[in-house]
């Protein structure tokens, strides 16, 4: 395993950083979860669940069940969001696309469009308070959940289209990689590009997904990620796409420890040093319990990266992102990456 050094650590904090794949519940505050676990009665054994931090897929959809259990009505989805904002501009995000599948949480009277205003208004709560040079800038991505019939992903195209306006910028395809089909799903994304939101689809998370993956590049979303698992054809049509794909490593490390059991043997080495566009992400940085800083630390130690190098990435990172290019706060962006270290 890779432990970076002190000064690869203060590096990787300094450095403004962009974040393109974190999902709200996974990337929930810590002592939040704890607080809220506690006030919903969770029992030993769950609370067990959520303490750990090696992950199997398995396990790591039983933290989300825990997470989803103990996290339950409008007020505390806007806490959840807020906070997540604000320990993302502690830790040097400068832009933050955060995604979330929009749920019912029916016992709270909280429906999918309630679930969604609750999460843009976390993210007014936190634009009110934040320093105009140190704030982070944010967008949402709404998620498929696999599991999630047409109806309900049509349904979640329609939400997306109606905050368009607020702040969501795209469409996501997620949840636990072994439900669901393709096809169910290739209608209701169609409809979403059409619309003009973009898309980005987690693909090769488990093996034997070769045939799945194909047609997610047939499809040509905006972006992929994970892509842990791909076949040398796969492979290659990836490469000539050009799609660009976000990386989390402790992510990958930990749940497909199959094929990538070291961080030195993850696919990050192999797509980067193509000239291939990756960006460099969390995932759920509560479950796996890594920041951004901290993944870009791993990042330098693991596979040698220079400052340049970490700059560089993170400026693709945000010409990868949903963000309209020439609105005024990617120029902002923009600027405070040009302008170098911050913290
Ligand atoms: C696939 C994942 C994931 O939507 O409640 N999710 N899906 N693979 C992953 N990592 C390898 N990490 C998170 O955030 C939690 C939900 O995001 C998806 C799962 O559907 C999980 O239930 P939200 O905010």
């Amino acid at each position: 395993m890779v432990t970076p050094t002190a000064a690869q650590v203060s590096l990787a904090r300094r450095l403004p950083k962009i974040e393109l794949h974190a999902h709200l519940n996974g990337s929930i505050r810590r002592s939040t979860l704890k607080e809220l676990a506690l006030a919903a009665g969770l029992n030993a054994r769950e609370s067990q669940i959520i303490r750990g931090d090696a992950r199997t897929v398995s396990e790591m959809f039983a933290v989300f069940d825990v997470i989803h259990h103990a996290v339950r009505g409008g007020k505390t989805i806007r806490r959840i969001a807020r906070e997540v904002l604000e320990d993302a501009e502690a830790d040097g995000v400068v832009y933050l696309e955060l995604r979330t599948t929009p749920r019912a949480h029916t016992e709270c009277g909280l429906d999918q469009v309630g679930y969604v205003e609750s999460v843009l208004q976390g993210f007014k709560d936190y634009e009110e308070t934040a320093q105009r040079d140190r704030r982070c800038f944010a967008r949402l991505i709404l998620s498929i959940d696999r599991r999630d019939p047409a109806e309900v992903a049509e349904a979640t195209v329609d939400l997306a289209l109606r905050y368009r306006d607020r702040g969501v910028v795209g469409i996501d395809l997620s949840g636990d990689p072994t439900k669901g089909r393709w096809e169910t799903w290739l209608g209701p994304l169609t409809r979403a590009r059409e619309s003009g939101l973009k898309i980005t689809l987690h693909a090769g998370e488990v093996p034997d997904v070769d045939e799945e993956t194909r047609r997610m590049i047939a499809f040509k979303p905006d972006r992929f990620g994970h892509l842990c698992f791909l076949s040398s054809e796969n492979q290659s049509s990836l490469w000539a796409s050009g799609i660009p794909i976000e990386l989390c490593l402790t992510s990958n490390v930990l749940t497909c420890s199959s094929t990538i059991p070291t961080y030195a043997a993850h696919h990050f080495a192999l797509h980067h040093g193509r000239g291939h566009p990756v960006a460099l992400c969390t995932d759920d940085c509560a479950v796996f319990g890594s920041s951004l800083s901290n993944e870009c630390a791993i990042a330098i130690a693991a596979f040698s990266l220079s400052a340049d190098d970490l700059r560089a990435i993170t400026r693709r990172s945000l010409h990868m992102s949903f963000l309209d290019p020439s609105s005024h706060d990617f120029a902002q962006i923009l600027t405070r990456l040009e302008a170098g270290e911050e913290m």
